[in-house]
């Protein structure tokens, strides 16, 4: 059978079940350090920075470790936090920084990480590559067992996301919740073969807009889903918070639109309501995580709301786009323009005050 586009994508999202097993079991060996950091800095506000998918998984990272440690998260894009320069140092404890790359390499999250430790930050790195600059350049590299070939990022997105959501789990002391996310590879290998079906039955050729719609920790799932489209099929993609799509972005809206709906635990029956009235608008609407009335949806074996619910529409999403690529005839392993690192030379000097 003739070589079909992004096979090599496809083998990389296929693994993710097992590949979650093996991240587990290395977050367990890497636990004592980073529990051993996190008492002696005592820090009360946590930052998280990355670029591209690493920016978006620090999004939904940031969520799930505020809700747990009930310290102040946020995430920035590498370059904001360079460019804010001293505009950054806001704390009068030291901050933890988590700085988020799959490659270890990309030049703006590594100046980022330089940049908030000479400020005083304790900062770990969390990278799929060991010994890479952000690596060398951080207190405490965290180096997890996912060596991705693709270009783009599917199971170190995943991976790197299943990891902080269980740091927040143990940081806290919720052993429920940490055994609840060891679920995850199990409900991933069950669901697969239905999630490859519904992702195959959704796709089409043509290019259309897709929106993606996510609240809370799925917001960042949603801007993933975005940029998987756009990467992977050269296919316009869109994320907004769900109920933010009513306010003016929603007057796009036509037939040829198709809007992704992650369905929060906490916010589900609004956001039906905003997927119920794009499909009366016109739009294709998928319900992804539980069912809406009238909507195709797309269920996962893991419950609403839960970490795993929120790896697995990662992963369907991943599959999506790589269904809308194959029909598109374009090919995911060679998304166009695209590195699997951004560098800069780094006589670049950053403008302004430092
Ligand atoms: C981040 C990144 C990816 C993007 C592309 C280029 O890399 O920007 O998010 O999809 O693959 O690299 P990294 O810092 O996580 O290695």
């Amino acid at each position: 059978m003739a070589d079909l586009p992004g096979q090599l994508t496809e083998q990389e999202i296929r693994a993710q079940p097992r590949l979650w097993a093996d991240v587990l079991a290395s977050f367990h060996r890497h636990l004592p350090q980073l529990t051993d950091l996190w008492r002696s800095a005592a820090p009360d506000q946590v930052l998280l920075t990355g670029c591209g998918s690493s920016y978006y998984l620090a999004l939904s990272a940031a969520h799930l470790l505020q809700a747990a440690l009930r310290v102040p998260c946020r995430a920035f894009p590498s370059s904001e936090v360079l460019f804010a320069g001293e505009g950054m140092r806001v704390w009068t404890r030291p901050p933890l920084l988590i700085a988020i790359s799959r490659s270890g390499e990309t030049t703006e999250t590594v100046w980022a990480l330089q940049r908030l430790r000479e400020q005083g930050a304790t900062t770990v790195a969390l990278t799929c590559s060991e010994g890479g600059a952000l690596s060398r350049a951080s207190d405490l590299p965290i180096t997890l067992p996912v060596e991705e070939h693709s270009v783009v990022m599917t199971g170190s997105f995943t991976s790197m996301l299943l990891v902080l959501a269980a740091l927040a789990a143990a940081l806290s002391g919720d052993v429920g919740a940490v055994e609840g996310l060891h679920q995850a590879p199990g409900l991933a290998a069950r669901d697969l073969s239905a999630l490859v079906d519904r992702a195959r039955a959704f796709a089409g050729a043509a290019s259309r807009p897709y929106v993606y719609l996510g609240s809370g920790p799925l917001y960042g799932i949603a801007c993933e889903g975005a940029l998987k489209m756009t990467e992977m099929a050269l296919v316009p993609g869109y994320a907004y918070h769900t109920l933010e799509y009513l306010h003016g972005p929603k007057a796009a809206v036509s037939p040829q639109t198709v809007v992704i709906g992650l369905l929060s635990s906490r916010g589900s029956p609004y956001e039906a309501q905003v997927l119920k009235h794009l499909a009366d608008l016109g739009a294709v609407v998928i319900a992804v995580g539980a069912p809406v009335e009238n909507l195709p949806a797309v269920r996962f074996a893991a419950e609403m709301g839960t970490v795993p619910a929120m790896l697995l529409a990662g992963l369907w999403m991943q599959l999506l786009a790589l269904y809308v690529a194959r029909a598109r005839g374009v090919d995911p392993d060679a998304p166009r323009y695209l590195q699997p690192v951004v560098t800069w030379d780094t006589s670049l000097q950053i403008g302004g005050a430092r």
